[in-house]
């Protein structure tokens, strides 16, 4: 047409997000996999992500953008995954809980509490919803908490309060892990008595923190497969709770109104 290829159209660009997010390295993975030539990745945000497809969204142009699930940008836009078969995004995973070594010993109720902590993909969206609809993350956390008082009793069932006990989660400001994360320490602060402070970072900080101490949980660890670097790399110094989350996906998202539904379209 005369709007030439999607190349063109989008300037051979994929809108990406903070340089130290696996979904990142998949992505440039990717454009070399898939022999991409022209293509590049902007690196940015999550905010700035989420600020240019709503852009491009509402004024219908084309855009392709580094996406994961869950996210609330799909309650929000009418978009899809474009097929990787190649398989560079990887297969569904899980989001894991992870904390300093010794965290058991020295705060026995809040290792034990995460532990527990597990959630669904619904719930999470619950949270980031409200969040994107204006509430601030730690209102959003609390009326989750408050309305879900059942599941959290389980979570905290048998705990001892450990009043004004200093902790420190550790995140990166991805969209899900700002829900978790506030949801945490809301539970650990109104049920258990922690003074819990929120440390956000970027992702090779929040790894490295969590295996020299300086933080004591995350529960932003994607795994096995977008955060296999970091996990290799400080393996023996974290101890690993397992899967807080199942269901998730990442890959190149484009709205529903584009043309196109493959990666490898992307290579013409
Ligand atoms: N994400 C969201 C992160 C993990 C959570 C998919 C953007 C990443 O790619 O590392």
């Amino acid at each position: 047409s005369s709007e030439g290829n999607i190349g063109s159209q989008v300037h051979h660009e994929i809108i990406g997000i903070d340089p130290g997010a696996g979904l990142m390295k998949q992505a440039a993975q990717a454009i070399n996999d898939y022999d991409l030539k022209d293509w590049k990745l902007v690196e940015g945000s999550s905010a700035a992500m989420t600020a240019a497809l709503d852009k491009a969204y509402k004024a219908k142009k084309p855009i392709i953008i580094t996406g994961w699930t869950p996210h609330w940008m799909f309650a929000k836009y009418e978009l899809k995954y474009l097929n990787d078969p190649k398989g560079v995004f990887g297969k569904d995973e899980q989001i894991h809980t992870i904390v300093r070594n010794n965290l058991k010993k020295d705060a026995p109720s809040a290792y034990t509490m995460l532990d527990r902590f597990e959630w669904t993909p619904e719930e999470m969206a619950v949270v980031m919803s409200a969040i994107i609809d204006g509430k601030k993350p730690e209102e959003a956390a609390a009326a989750w908490v408050k309305d879900n008082a059942d599941k959290v009793d389980g979570w905290v069932k048998d705990l001892a309060q450990e009043k004004s006990k200093k902790l420190k989660l550790a995140y990166v400001a991805w969209d899900s892990e700002i829900a978790s994360t506030n949801v945490v320490k809301a539970v650990l602060e109104e049920k258990l008595g922690y003074k819990v402070e929120m440390l956000q970072v970027e992702a090779g900080p929040m790894w490295a923190g969590i295996s020299d101490g300086s933080a004591d949980a995350i529960v932003a660890a994607w795994l096995p497969t977008t955060h296999q670097d970091y996990y290799d790399k400080y393996k023996g110094k974290f101890e690993d709770l397992g899967p807080n989350l199942n269901g998730t996906k990442l890959g190149l998202v484009v709205p529903t109104y584009m043309n196109i539904n493959s990666i490898e379209e992307l290579n013409s």
